[in-house]
């Protein structure tokens, strides 16, 4: 280890102690290798820090020191935004220790928390006042809010209360020299210029560490109906999301879609699952209605499936009638991204495109693929109601390093090509970091880039926060 990073080492263990220092390199580890496991990096050090006062010091010395600096949350972030380069001679500023619910207040309908605190703790606190937080995914019980804020999180209540930018109404950050920009507002309306907010939110560690937040709350759902649809196309699915978004408006909270290989390795991969309809269909949705009441929902249910059944736009239905059947369903749908894992090496598009234009792009896709030549798996899933595909290709298990770059740059391509044409994003939900930061470059326009390279300019002329992600 250099003289240098000895006395950085010393200056910030003067502001964090030992509880906020993880030097050692079994402890280390975790930090240093993202949830799927395809990035790999090293570091000086990581350093916790406590609050926001020690994460504004830390970032003060770095700034002094020209140390660039990555921050962490629950590391479940699944485009690399989170690991380190292999120089050690980053840092991990992980936000972990920062897990204080600093207030929720039930009449502005508005909790105020640390970055670090893990989304379903701030789901379970937002309960325990009689309230309800919606963000809902995966990996809730490891993400944190600030990685949420960060990579503008979706999930899988999107279609209802909007993606993590339409949650949030006020933010605390470290900015790269180390000042700390004081936004925490808990208001619905605020026209007092440019919204620095929104241009925090997203930006994947780019700009600055987010250290705390105001979040929006909503009515407890006390009331759920939940199904499992079988569908012979993505088409009938998208015909079948309008009519229940029609019939049960605000109500409809998820609408999940899965094709038959997504399905078919969940129950091979992932204990405890079983095929939910009795016949296998090419595709699958789960639906969820949502209210604070019971006015009728699962009849409500019953009613737009029972049509769509009856004049065949789906070929069959499974609804729920235990909270437990539901978590079963639950629990197939969330489990796609462990079964992948587990199952090949998988190149990943997270896909935006307009609703009525998805079934075009998925018969497009198909057949380019079926022609690239590749021994590939289509694995097509997500979450259909926010026009949000997971269209990811897996290869096989055995598929060298030169093998999955290969593939990477034919896949991309053709289908990033494809929702280009189609007016769409190669980027949803999960954020550029270093997975997509080639394929911005080649889609997004000069001028918006210039734009967002202005800005990046303007926040961090060093260049210390997250070098190589996203920009
Ligand atoms: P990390 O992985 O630690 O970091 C992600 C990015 O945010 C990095 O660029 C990092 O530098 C930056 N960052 C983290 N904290 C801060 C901070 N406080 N200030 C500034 N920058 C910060 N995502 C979805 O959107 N929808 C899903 O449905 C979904 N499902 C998932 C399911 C599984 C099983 C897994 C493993 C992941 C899933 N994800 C999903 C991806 C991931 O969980 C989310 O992107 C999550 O928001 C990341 O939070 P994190 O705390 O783990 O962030
Ligand atoms: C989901 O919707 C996540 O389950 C993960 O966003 C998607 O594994 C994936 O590609
Ligand atoms: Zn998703």
């Amino acid at each position: 280890m250099s003289e240098n990073t000895q006395e950085l080492i010393r200056q910030l263990h003067a502001i964090v102690g030992d509880a906020g220092l993880v030097t050692d390199a079994e402890a280390q580890a975790p930090y240093l290798k993202d949830w799927l496991g395809k990035w790999q990096g090293r570091v000086a050090v990581v350093v916790r820090p406590a609050d926001t006062a020690q994460t504004a010091e830390v970032v003060r010395l770095c700034h002094l020191t020209h140390t660039p600096i990555v921050t962490q949350g629950g590391n479940t972030g699944m485009s690399g935004g989170a690991t380190p380069d292999d120089s050690g001679a980053q840092v991990i500023l992980s936000t972990t220790r920062m897990n204080r619910v600093r207030e929720v207040d039930p009449i502005n309908n508005t909790m105020t928390v640390d970055a670090g605190v893990i989304l379903a703790h701030a789901q379970e606190a937002a309960r325990g006042a009689g309230r309800y937080f919606p963000l809902s995914l995966g990996a809730e019980g490891s993400c944190t809010v600030g990685g949420n804020l960060a990579t503008n999180a979706g999930g899988i209540a999107v279609l209802r209360f909007g993606n993590m930018r339409e949650l949030a109404l006020g933010l605390e950050v470290v900015l790269p020299d180390g000042r700390i920009w004081n936004g925490l507002r808990g208001l619905r309306k605020d026209n007092t210029g440019y919204d620095l907010r929104d241009l925090f939110i997203g930006s994947e560690g780019t700009l600055g560490v987010i250290t705390g937040a105001v979040l929006k709350l909503f009515s407890q759902p006390h009331a759920r109906a939940t199904a499992w649809v079988g569908a012979d196309s993505p088409a009938q699915l998208a015909d079948l999301l309008a009519r229940t978004r029609a019939r049960c408006g605000d109500r409809l909270v998820a609408f999940e879609m899965m094709s038959a290989a997504s399905l078919a390795l969940v129950l091979q991969h992932v204990t405890d699952t079983r095929a939910p309809l009795a016949r296998a269909t090419p595709y699958n949705a789960l639906i969820e209605l949502a209210d604070t009441e019971d006015l009728g929902l699962q009849a409500m249910l019953e009613e737009v499936l029972g049509q769509a059944l009856e004049d065949e736009t789906i070929s069959d239905a499974m609804f729920c009638t235990s909270g437990t059947q539901a978590a079963a369903l639950w629990k197939i749908r969330e489990g796609i991204s462990q079964a992948q894992v587990r199952a090949g090496k998988v190149i990943k598009h997270d896909i935006a495109l307009p609703i009525s234009a998805i079934a075009g792009f998925v018969a497009q896709a198909e057949a380019l693929i079926a022609d690239c030549g590749l021994a590939a798996q289509i694995i097509n899933f997500g979450h259909l109601g926010d026009g949000n595909l997971h269209f990811n290709v897996m290869i096989p298990l055995s598929s060298t390093y030169e093998d999955v770059k290969q593939a990477t740059l034919l896949l991309n391509r053709l289908v990033h090509d494809l929702v280009t044409d189609l007016q769409g994003s190669i980027s949803a939900e999960h954020g550029v970091g270093q997975l997509r930061r080639d394929e911005l470059q080649h889609y997004k326009s000069p001028l918006e880039m210039e734009l967002m390279l202005r800005i990046k300019q303007a926040f961090d002329p060093n260049l210390i926060m997250n070098p190589g992600k996203l920009l």
